[in-house]
Parts: structure tokens; C-alpha cells; sequence
């Protein structure tokens, strides 16, 4: 491609609304325009790596024997109705009506859709397993769209359904999408690292986020240095304390402290002359409509996925202040266990401790001394709060450690979710009527390029891996106007693109600076440059981005070294 017939409109200045460093460059770089909040154009450097991403994602679907299927965004609410989804998302989901007034919603999600088509298609135990994928858009109303194409509200997804007779066989087929993302995610050249994830609490679910590392990831993650555990932190268990034996007698008389306006954890810890660990959080929730109230020690954090998981709710709120009045008789901060109206869930943590101080559930007061039995009896024990960085892994003891990363890609067994709410069935080698065991597998397309230039980039603009880059080698004559300089360029030129090389030719009567500052921005991992002086000696010049590395070449080897180059960085992560 010549650079001058490009649309490749690359700017200096970095928008302000631009957060994170791959909304920056890809705006800056020409990939992409804003046409409204969280929806995205492509222009062709942009749309370039979108598409070997996605011939990367075909070629590793299609080798784990997933068929590859279209299906529309524009979906029927019946089906949604079926699957009792059509009231349980809110405006996320976004709806419309046709001119026959019928509902319908542009898919968020396509697992109504997919078991619509298998129900009516698949009969017998015969036909099974299936994995039908599709790469398609989708669309959430996000409430808060940002960070450019990484939390867009219409986004490409690849999305893949598999169809399994029985456990074994889906276990097998998640297996299969689990080993194609490593595999996937490899060959874009990108860091990343498999994590036990939140799946709700579909029955029968599990399920795995593959997290690009990334310190601009929104999402947790720990894992452990000893054994191959990795969680997401809103998933990952903690170790549930050896109960001690607590005897009454070390138990110190409850006594009321007068603590004027003094609420949070630090100031009542601080203004009674204890630690935050000795100090119980009193938290009250509103779990699909019922007041309840959890407990967690002052110095951990509540988990609200444990708890809405653990009550099975799917909707789980913070008390408003009414509520809080309701269930403790006094307003935000002195909440406590003694004498409220509401049931009590307490984290694990708190199992052994003696002699701590909790809300008086009175304004302005706390109490201190509080003691299981004596003076509260908790209804329910569980692992509510997060993982902290002096736990151990809740696998082996060992010692872990926290990152941040960008969810690329999600695979969930879904059970029989959809195939029983939908009545996805199969007649088994005995004539039986079986219902379809389901698995789903997600990943974010354009999610992934942002995240290989999170991961990838320097002050200068973007360092793409030669796998997904737009282009893997850019041609820099340092000025068109000398001819022997443009003549050897479009010699060059033509070898590349006769050895199949993605070279972008920068014909523009540009100076040198404005073409290598270019260059280093779009991130184009090779750059051949022609001067004339070293070209008097016969030498062309070939950078590497990711390094600086140059090295001086005669003319009539340049096109095998780059072409070697581009092989071996291809392999390197193709990994057979
Ligand atoms: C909705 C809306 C938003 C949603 C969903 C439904 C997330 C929804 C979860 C999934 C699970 C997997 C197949 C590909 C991989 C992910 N946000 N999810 O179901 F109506 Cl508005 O999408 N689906």
C-alpha cells in the first residue's frame, strides 16, 4: 500500500478524553473515530489488525473443530422471554420495536439464539457435540463506555456455543476452546494468564477469564508462586481459619462507648485504641429485595460476588440509609450484630475472635467486647471477603501475588442453563430425551488489539507484534524528490509484495522526520530506510521498532533478511 493513497490521518495531539494509552494511540495513530460515546469507527490501519486478529481466531476455531456460523443482532424478545432474560437485564439491554410494534434487542449475547437453531436441528445423540462459533457484533448499553474500544458498547465479538450430550463431553469441549485461547492468545503476542473467574452461579458453571497483564487492566488477579493457581480476585476463595476453642472466661464485659460522628473503621479503631482488625464491619445489603446484613473483619474488604453468588440473588444493593434505619434503629456507621432486624452472615474470618467492637446500632455509639454466643449468634459462616495480600493461596499455602490484567477472552460451562429453559434436548442411544449440556466462549476482538498496544508501546507510539500489526514492514525513502532514492525504493517495494510481505511504502513528499516520527507511531514492527548516502555505498538501512536495532544492508539482501525476520517472529509464537 502507498502511504499517500492511505486514509491514514495520524495526529500529534493527545485527546483529552482519551484515559488509558490504547485509546490514545489508536485515536492518534489513525485506527479508529469516535462516531458517538462507545461506538467506534475503523479505518483501514485500524480494520487492518482487526482482521488478522480475527484470521487468527478462525484458523485456531476451525483446527479445534468449531464450524464457523452467522447469526443476526437483531434478535426477537420471545426468545428472551423463553429464557426468562428479558426482565432480568435492565437498560443494558438495548430494545426496539419494529413497525409492526413487535419487541425485539440487538444482542448483547447470542445464547438464545444458538439454542434456538440446535433445538430445531439436532434430534439424536448422534449429532452431537457440535461447536458453532461466530464473530458478530453486539451491543451493551454500558452506562459509563471508556477507554475507547476496550469498554465500547458496540463491540465485535467472537462468541462460540459448544453441545454436548453429557459432562464428559462438555468437559471435553471446554478443554478444547481452553487450549485454542492459549493458543489464540499466543499467536497475537500477548502476555497473558488463564484465572478461575465468576461465572454467577449458573448451575453447573465454571469458568476461566484469560487476563492480558496489563497495570491499566480494570480486572484483579492473584495467583500463586508454588502451585499454577490464578484467580480473579473477585473469585478467588479464601482459607476458611481452624476453629479455636473460646472459652467464656476470657471473655471481657460488653461496654457501651460514646463515639460522637466517629463512623468508619479507622476512626473508631483509632478513637477506642484497638486495631481495624479488631473491629467488626457491619454491612447491610439489600439482596433481590430482602435486608440482610454481613459481617467482615475491619481490615478486609467485602466481596459482594461471594455474597450474591453464596444467596443465589441476582440483584444485590448497599443498604439506603432508610434501610439501614429499618434493620439497626440508628443511621450509617453505627450499624452492629446485637438486636438487629435482619439475618446474619459473617465472613470466616471472624470465627475466632474474642472481645471485638461492633456498631451499638445506636447514633453515636459503639460497643466494645462483643463475643459470639454471649452476645450474638451468627446465622451463617462463609467466605465473604477479598483475598488480601497476606493470605496464603487457598490451594497450596503458598505465597501469592496480585496484577491487574485486560479480560480478552471468557469461557463459561454453561450447564443446561438455556438448553432446559429453552428445551434443547437430544434422544441418547437408549430413545431417552436428554437436555444438551452447553458451553460458551467469548472473546473481544478489537479488545484484543487494544490490549497488545497496552502491553506494547514506548513514548514514540505504538510496538505491534508482527503477528496482528497493520503492516509488518513500512519503506522510508528519506526524500521522494531525489529519484535514485524513489527508483530504489519502488524496487524494493515490488520484491516485498512478490515474497508476500505487508509492506506500507511511504511515498509521501514528507521530510524524514515527519515520516520516521510516523512510523515509530503506527508501530509497524520493521522500517526499511533509504538515504542517499548510505545508498552510495550501497547500503539501505532496516530498524526493528521493538528494539531500535539497525542494520545496514546491501541492497540485494534486504528482502530476504526482512522476509526472514517477518517468518521467524510469525513462528515464534505460532508454536505449531
Ligand atoms: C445481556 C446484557 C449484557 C450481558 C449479558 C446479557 C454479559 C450476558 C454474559 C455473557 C456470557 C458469554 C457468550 C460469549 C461469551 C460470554 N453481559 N453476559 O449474558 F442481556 Cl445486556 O455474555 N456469552
Amino acid at each position: 500500500m502507498r502511504y499517500s493513497e492511505m486514509l491514514l490521518p495520524t495526529t500529534k495531539e493527545t485527546p483529552s478524553d482519551a484515559e488509558v494509552t490504547s485509546h490514545q494511540l489508536m485515536l492518534r495513530a489513525g485506527m479508529i473515530r469516535k462516531l458517538a460515546g462507545g461506538i467506534y469507527s475503523y479505518l483501514p490501519l485500524g480494520y487492518r489488525t482487526i482482521k488478522k486478529v480475527e484470521a487468527i481466531i478462525r484458523e485456531e476455531m476451525d483446527r479445534a473443530g468449531a464450524q464457523e456460523i452467522f447469526m443476526p443482532a437483531v434478535q426477537p424478545s420471545e426468545l428472551w422471554q423463553e429464557s426468562g432474560r428479558w426482565q432480568q437485564y435492565g437498560k443494558e439491554l438495548l430494545r426496539l420495536r419494529d413497525r409492526h410494534n413487535r419487541d425485539y434487542c440487538i444482542g448483547p449475547t447470542h445464547e438464545e439464539v444458538v439454542t434456538d437453531i440446535v433445538r430445531n436441528e439436532i434430534q439424536t445423540y448422534r449429532q452431537l457435540p457440535k461447536n458453532l462459533y461466530q464473530i458478530q457484533t453486539k451491543f451493551r448499553d454500558e452506562i459509563r463506555p471508556r477507554f475507547g474500544v476496550m469498554r465500547s458498547r458496540e463491540f465485535s465479538m467472537k462468541d462460540a456455543y459448544s453441545f454436548d450430550a453429557d459432562e464428559e463431553g462438555a468437559a471435553r469441549s471446554y478443554e478444547r476452546m481452553f487450549d485454542a485461547y492459549e493458543r489464540i492468545f499466543r499467536r497475537c503476542g500477548l502476555s497473558f494468564r488463564a484465572v478461575e473467574a465468576d461465572s454467577g452461579n449458573i448451575g453447573g458453571s465454571y469458568s476461566h477469564e484469560f487476563l492480558v497483564n496489563a497495570a491499566s487492566g480494570e480486572d484483579g488477579m492473584v495467583y500463586c508462586l508454588a502451585c499454577d493457581y490464578a484467580a480473579n480476585t473477585e473469585k478467588a476463595e479464601t482459607a476458611k481459619p481452624k476453629e479455636g476453642i473460646s472459652s467464656e472466661s476470657e471473655f471481657l464485659p460488653l461496654e457501651e462507648v460514646h463515639t460522637p460522628d466517629i463512623r468508619s473503621i479507622e476512626e473508631v479503631s483509632a478513637f477506642i485504641g484497638v486495631k481495624p482488625r479488631d473491629v467488626v464491619k457491619t454491612l447491610i445489603y439489600v439482596a433481590d429485595g430482602k435486608t440482610i446484613a454481613v459481617l467482615v473483619r475491619g481490615d478486609n474488604e467485602i466481596n459482594e460476588t461471594k455474597v450474591r453468588n453464596f444467596l443465589d440473588a441476582s440483584i444485590l444493593e448497599m443498604a439506603l440509609d432508610e434501610e439501614i434505619m429499618a434493620a439497626t434503629g440508628s443511621p450509617r456507621g453505627f450499624a452492629g450484630p446485637i438486636g438487629i432486624k435482619c439475618p446474619l452472615y459473617a465472613d470466616y474470618s471472624l470465627i475466632n475472635m474474642k472481645n471485638f467492637v461492633v456498631g451499638a446500632n445506636r447514633e453515636d455509639y459503639h460497643l466494645k467486647n462483643c463475643n459470639w454466643g454471649r452476645d450474638v449468634t451468627i446465622d451463617t459462616f462463609a467466605d465473604f471477603r477479598m483475598i488480601a495480600d497476606d493470605d496464603a493461596c487457598p490451594r497450596c499455602g503458598g505465597e501469592i501475588r496480585f496484577a491487574r490484567g485486560i479480560e480478552v477472552g471468557h469461557v463459561f460451562k454453561l450447564g443446561t442453563k438455556y438448553s432446559k429453559a429453552m428445551n434443547a434436548t437430544y434422544l441418547d442411544s437408549d430413545g431417552k430425551e436428554k437436555l444438551m449440556i452447553m458451553g460458551c466462549y467469548g472473546i473481544g476482538v478489537a479488545r484484543t488489539a487494544a490490549a497488545a498496544i497496552e502491553q506494547s508501546h514506548d513514548e514514540d507510539g505504538i510496538i505491534w507484534p508482527m503477528a496482528i500489526a497493520p503492516f509488518q514492514v513500512i519503506l522510508t525513502p528519506v526524500n521522494m524528490s531525489d529519484e535514485n532514492l524513489a527508483l530504489t525504493a519502488e524496487g524494493i517495494y515490488e520484491e516485498l509484495r512478490g515474497q508476500g510481505i505487508d509492506v506500507l511504502y511511504d511515498d509521501r513528499d514528507e521530510r524524514a522526520g515527519v515520516k520516521f516520527k510516523d512510523a515509530d507511531l503506527v508501530g509497524i514492527p520493521l522500517r526499511i530506510t533509504i538515504g542517499a548516502k548510505r545508498l552510495a555505498e550501497g547500503l539501505v538501512e532496516v530498524r526493528k521498532r521493538a528494539t531500535g536495532e539497525v542494520s545496514l544492508l546491501a541492497l540485494a539482501e534486504v528482502t530476504d533478511f526482512v522476509k526472514e525476520i517477518v517468518v521467524r517472529e510469525l513462528d515464534a509464537f505460532a508454536g505449531g
